[in-house]
């Protein structure tokens, strides 16, 4: 079992150990997603836990998304997940939009959270660059709406890649700060949990940037319906250095492409840089690059199949998600109704 996992507490409140993550179908998903998510959703479901899925449709739309193209990507979504081992029967997998609780929490902690802690998230700042007054308010109020997501479970434990540490720490000062002023143990302080060889992977053209679906070069990333060709061609022209690779972690310093690519093999085998490096050190990009793009191809190409088989059915995947919906809102409707209590609010409709 995962070893961050315990039974947590506040003050005298226990809960029960729950899993909660989601990825935004913003765009197709990337090998980036897949290491330092996906991979990750899978083990923790067959670590025996209650294990909720989201596909996070309330933030994709903080960016502009085409309608007809988000329906589309909220289902490939879905088949990226089942493809990569998610059971929809063992875990909880639906779309965020189709539980309105969410919503409803993200805006009481929209009333928790403050400016000063806001103005701290670095990927807003990152996402918008210099562009902060063009940005949308959603864009902005993101973390609170996550912490929503999480909280609204009472979800004790977030897998997360690196890039989302920061927002799983604003979840944790949002429950904290809601326990103290209205001095109760209702929400947990959730951990994230961040594990893996591969918990920040870097862009193929950038070895300072992360891998993103957004990204605008396409030659950034690997796609999980990228096919065999492409996966190669685009380790082939991967940024790297001219130098050999060390037979150490420390030789990768300095090295972020070449690092990247170490990374990458050993978290899509399963083992360890240093046992990565026990195998290739002294060898160029020659011999590792097609190398790491036959592993890319075993281990992606099974994945792409299992997605275009389900794509075929679209109203299954609908009918999965309409299911997992309802399940996730019987979880969150008390809770969100013992939150609206905890705040004043009268509720007297029948
Ligand atoms: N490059 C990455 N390496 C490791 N983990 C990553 N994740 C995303 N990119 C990498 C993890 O995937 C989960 C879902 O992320 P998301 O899609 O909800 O948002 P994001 O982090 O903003 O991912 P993208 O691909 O960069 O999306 P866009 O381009 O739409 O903003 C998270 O657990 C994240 O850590």
């Amino acid at each position: 079992m995962t070893e961050a996992v315990q039974t947590p507490h506040v003050g005298k409140a226990q809960f029960t150990p729950r899993v909660f993550s989601g990825i935004q179908p913003s765009g197709g998903l990337t090998l980036g997603n897949y290491l330092g998510a996906l991979k990750r959703f899978v083990a923790m479901q067959d670590e025996g836990m209650e294990t909720i899925y989201c596909l996070v449709d309330l933030h994709a739309i903080t960016v502009w998304q085409d309608p007809e193209r988000l329906r589309q990507q909220t289902r490939e979504a879905a088949a990226a997940f089942i493809a990569a081992g998610i059971d929809p029967v063992k875990s909880i997998l639906f779309n965020q939009s189709q539980v309105s609780a969410h919503a409803e929490l993200g805006w009481i902690f929209n009333c928790v959270a403050r400016l000063g802690w806001m103005n701290r998230m670095t990927q807003f700042k990152d996402k918008v660059g210099k562009n902060a007054e063009n940005a949308s308010l959603g864009l902005y109020a993101y973390p609170s709406l996550m912490a929503a997501d999480i909280l609204v479970y009472h979800a004790t434990h977030v897998p997360v890649g690196e890039d989302q540490k920061q927002h799983v720490e604003l979840t944790r000062d949002i429950a904290a700060k809601f326990n103290h002023d209205y001095k109760v143990d209702f929400f947990p302080l959730t951990a994230p949990v961040i594990e893996g060889a591969a918990t920040r992977v870097m862009s193929l053209r950038d070895g300072s940037k992360k891998m993103s679906k957004s990204d605008p070069s396409d030659q950034s990333r690997i796609n999980l319906t990228d096919d065999a060709d492409t996966i190669a061609a685009k380790f082939r022209k991967a940024r790297t250095d001219a130098e050999l690779l060390p037979d150490t972690p420390d030789g990768l310093d300095g090295r972020p492409e070449a690092r990247n690519l170490v990374n990458i093999f050993a978290a899509l085998a399963d083992i360890s840089v240093e046992e990565v490096l026990a195998q290739y050190a002294g060898q160029g990009f020659g011999t590792f690059k097609p190398a790491l793009a036959d592993l890319a191809v075993a281990k992606l190409s099974p994945i792409s199949t299992e997605m275009q088989r389900l794509m075929a059915d679209p109203a299954e995947i609908d009918r999965i998600l309409g299911n997992g919906a309802e399940r996730a809102d019987a979880i969150a409707q008390p809770i969100l109704a013992r939150t609206l209590d905890i705040v004043g609010m009268i509720r007297s409709r029948r």
